[in-house]
């Protein structure tokens, strides 16, 4: 009997490709290290035939592409936000759509705190200033920063990322946490993370580092703009690890060039893997390309719970009829 067809999309570990070849025939055109900027005429004719399809942040799956590739089945994402796949489309047709929470989250969040510190203190800045030779003698006031001990910790989008940045900064670095979240947290948790709910411009007036974390939606575009940013402290950071689109980043350049905003520590960005060319020509920003939850463990976790998610909403393996974390379950009660 001949194996389901899936299409893994993004490069990824060879044990998890091997895992998958056990039980389907798999078509991974990217193999562990080629990235495929994916036009929507590419990915459908590269889906005919397949019940499957593994994803990250990207490519798109929208309902233009679902009725193109009607044999399609189920989406596995190894990416926690999905705000590139279109949920109620995908539900729509019966077809599964999995992400991959909770794997990424102390890693995604090591990260966060390391780029908001190092906006506060830095450190790209200095290591620039070093590696070109401009390092001449010592200074009192040479590159220095924002203390992140003791100061005000904001997190806007209080999930599971946020619940972890706030444990970091209540915990280990003594910092008075404040959070905005559309819904508040239970007493309990606010209580064992030491976080005081607030406005969103409270947060915005609050924040000495303000830490962004919130998914992407149409409501959360540009949830931080121009009149945001005008509330928050001119010694005051700016993190985002959520998504491009979260901040508008022409507003967060012209706010970080007026010195409005002493710092900003971005992972993500409009347009990425473009980004705001205006950026690029600003000390006091440190830029990484989506990288906050690149640890080898963690990116290994995240490609293997979208495997056994892949596996299982296909009604093979261990789990067969079970994927662990699926977004819309209800589609396999109607099979
Ligand atoms: C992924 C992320 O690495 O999980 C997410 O939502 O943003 C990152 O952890 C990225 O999406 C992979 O494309």
């Amino acid at each position: 009997m001949s194996r389901p067809r899936i299409l893994v999309a993004m490069p990824v570990f060879d044990e998890v490709l091997a895992r998958l070849g056990e039980v389907f025939e798999v078509d991974a055109p990217c193999g562990s290290d080629d990235y495929i900027e994916w036009t929507h005429e590419a990915l459908v004719a590269r889906l005919q035939g397949c019940v499957g399809v593994a994803v990250a942040s990207s490519p798109r799956i929208d309902a233009a592409l679902l009725a193109a590739c009607p044999d399609l089945r189920v989406v596995a994402s190894m990416a926690v936000g999905y705000n590139n796949i279109d949920l109620a489309a995908c539900t729509a047709r019966g077809v599964l759509v999995s992400n991959a929470p909770d794997v990424l989250t102390e890693t995604t969040a090591d990260f966060g705190f390391a780029l908001m510190m190092a906006a506060a203190r830095r450190i790209t800045e200095a290591e620039h200033l070093l590696r070109a030779g401009r390092w001449t003698h010592w200074a009192y006031n040479l590159l220095s920063g924002a203390d992140v001990h003791g100061s005000t910790l904001g997190v806007l989008g209080m999930g599971r990322i946020g619940q972890a940045i706030a444990r970091r900064g209540a915990l280990g670095f003594g910092m008075k946490v404040v959070y905005h979240n559309r819904s508040r947290l239970d007493a309990s948790i606010e209580q064992q993370l030491g976080a005081r709910w607030v406005g969103k411009d409270e947060l915005m007036r609050e924040a000495d580092h303000l830490v962004i974390v919130v998914p992407y939606s149409a409501a959360s575009h540009h949830l931080v703009g121009a009149a945001e940013l005008a509330l928050m402290k001119p010694g005051a950071t700016l993190t985002n690890i959520a998504r491009g689109g979260v901040v508008d980043d022409a507003a967060l350049a012209l706010a970080l060039r007026e010195r409005r905003l002493f710092a900003a520590g971005l992972d993500v960005f409009e347009g990425e893997p473009g980004l705001n060319p205006d950026l690029l020509t600003l000390p006091n920003v440190v830029l990484t390309p989506h990288i906050a939850s690149a640890s080898v463990p963690t990116r290994r976790a995240m490609a293997e719970l979208a495997a056994t998610n892949l596996i299982a909403a296909l009604g093979l393996g261990p789990d067969a009829g079970r994927p662990p974390t699926a977004l819309n379950p209800e589609v396999l009660a109607l099979r």
